[in-house]
Formats: structure tokens, C-alpha cells, sequence
């Protein structure tokens, strides 16, 4: 049986969309990251950085969000949410589900932060740069490759879920709002079965924003104190 170590209001929320896509059983394993679950020694033999999501089928072991959607994409193809690796939409898949872990999450931080860095030596470029280019690339849809959802656009639409809609970091635009975040407002996110208000989005979320009260008490309010600058105002836009 997959495990799935998750804990609520996390970045666990990227497996937890993936494995309600997938229709595949699984288990999901509480690993609350508020009491120090995360770095308990059995969890470390499953992901040494100590960190949730991860992810266990039978001998097999990995944490990274990403990386769990491409594990799992991939082992069970039935799921139909990866482009065979024959197929020309690969080249893209791959460069979209892992756009999230390497553009958007440095680029939403950056934000934050407002640390500068020259566009050519981040690896994101600029905030402004992530968004448009996302932007341009959800212009046509209905999914990151067009027709077909796949496993990228749960790493894509959890990373704008993140950016636009939890945390406001970034304005929404016409293209995000009406593809992956349409499943939180309650319009299918996969096809009929699946969308709706009991669509796949809207449950992982609903399973992702249980419990952990502590952490909402916690974590919102800081990243609300911080003033939430367009990505064209943020310095990073700037250069390059
Ligand atoms: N690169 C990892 C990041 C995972 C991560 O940062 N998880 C956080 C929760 S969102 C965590 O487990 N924090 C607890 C800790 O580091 O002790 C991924 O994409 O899965």
C-alpha cells in the first residue's frame, strides 16, 4: 500500500491533489510538523531532510513534492497523468513539473524576502519573469500542455495556489485564475467525475486544511505582516 507522510497546511498538499488525481488507494500517514514528527528516526530512513511530504511503495522511498507527482505518474501510467516517455508532450511535461520547486517556490521566497539577486544569476530570473512565462504558457489550456491535465499541473497549480490564492504574494491574472485554481472554486478540475465542489483540488484542500490550528495561528499572520508587492514593483523585476 503507498503511504503518503503528510501534515496539514503544508506543501504536503501537492501529493495530497496528486494522489486524490491518481484514484489510486493510499494511506495517509499523519506526520504533524508542528510536534517534531518530521524528524523522528524512522521518518529520517524515509526523507533525511526531515521534511513532509514523502512518500513509501513497499522498498521504494522518496520525499521532494515533485518528484513523489513524477514517482508516482510514472510507476502506475493507468493514472494517464504523465505523456509516455515516446511522447513529444514529455519534454514539456518535465519541464513543468518541475517549474514549481525550481521557479516559482524561489520566486514566491524572493518575494518575501525581497533579497536581490541579478536575473542571470537566479536561477528563477525574477519574479516577474516566473509569472509572465507562466502566464503565457496557461494562455491557451485548458491544461499546461493543453488538452491533456497531467501531473504538472498539480505542481503548477499548487505552486500558484500557494503564490496567488493562500497568500496573496502575487496578483492573480486571467490564466491562473481560470485553469488549476478553477477546482477550488468549485468548476471541474479533471472531467466530470472529478471536478465539481467534491472535485479532486477541493478535497486534497479540504484534507490539507484540517487540524493545525496552531500553525494558521502561527504563520498566516507573519506572512500577512509583510506588504505584498505586484510582481512588477518587486526589485527583482527590475534588473535584467
Ligand atoms: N523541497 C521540499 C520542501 C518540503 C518542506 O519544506 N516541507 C516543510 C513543510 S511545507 C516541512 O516539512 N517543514 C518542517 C521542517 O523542516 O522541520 C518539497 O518540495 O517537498
Amino acid at each position: 500500500m503507498i503511504k503518503l507522510y503528510w501534515s496539514p497546511r503544508s506543501r504536503s498538499f501537492t501529493t495530497l491533489w496528486l494522489m486524490e488525481e491518481s484514484g489510486l488507494p493510499y494511506e495517509r500517514v499523519l506526520t504533524d510538523i508542528s510536534t517534531g514528527a518530521q524528524k523522528a528516526p524512522d521518518f529520517l530512513k524515509i526523507n533525511p531532510m526531515g521534511k513532509v511530504p514523502a512518500l513509501t511503495d513497499g522498498y521504494a522511498a522518496l520525499g521532494e513534492a515533485a518528484a513523489i507527482c513524477a514517482y508516482i505518474a510514472d510507476r502506475y501510467p493507468e493514472t494517464k497523468l504523465a505523456p509516455a516517455v515516446t511522447d513529444p508532450r514529455r519534454a514539456r511535461y518535465l519541464q513543468w513539473l518541475f517549474f514549481c520547486p525550481s521557479c516559482i517556490e524561489p520566486a514566491i521566497i524572493q518575494i518575501f524576502t525581497k533579497i536581490e539577486i541579478p536575473t542571470s544569476t537566479a536561477a528563477w530570473g525574477s519574479a516577474t519573469q516566473v509569472f509572465d512565462v507562466l502566464e503565457a504558457a496557461l494562455a491557451k489550456g485548458p491544461w499546461i500542455l493543453g488538452e491533456e491535465f497531467s501531473a504538472a499541473d498539480v505542481t503548477v497549480g499548487s505552486g500558484l495556489n500557494f503564490a496567488v490564492r493562500l497568500f496573496k504574494m502575487v496578483p492573480s491574472r486571467p490564466a491562473f485564475d481560470s485553469r488549476p485554481l478553477h477546482g477550488a472554486a468549485g468548476v471541474p478540475a479533471r472531467g466530470e467525475d472529478r471536478g465539481g465542489i467534491d472535485g479532486r483540488f477541493v478535497r486534497a484542500h479540504r484534507l490539507s486544511t484540517t487540524v493545525r490550528k496552531r500553525w494558521a495561528r502561527f504563520a498566516l499572520p507573519t506572512l500577512r505582516r509583510h506588504p505584498i508587492p505586484t510582481p512588477s514593483d518587486h526589485p527583482a523585476s527590475a534588473s535584467g
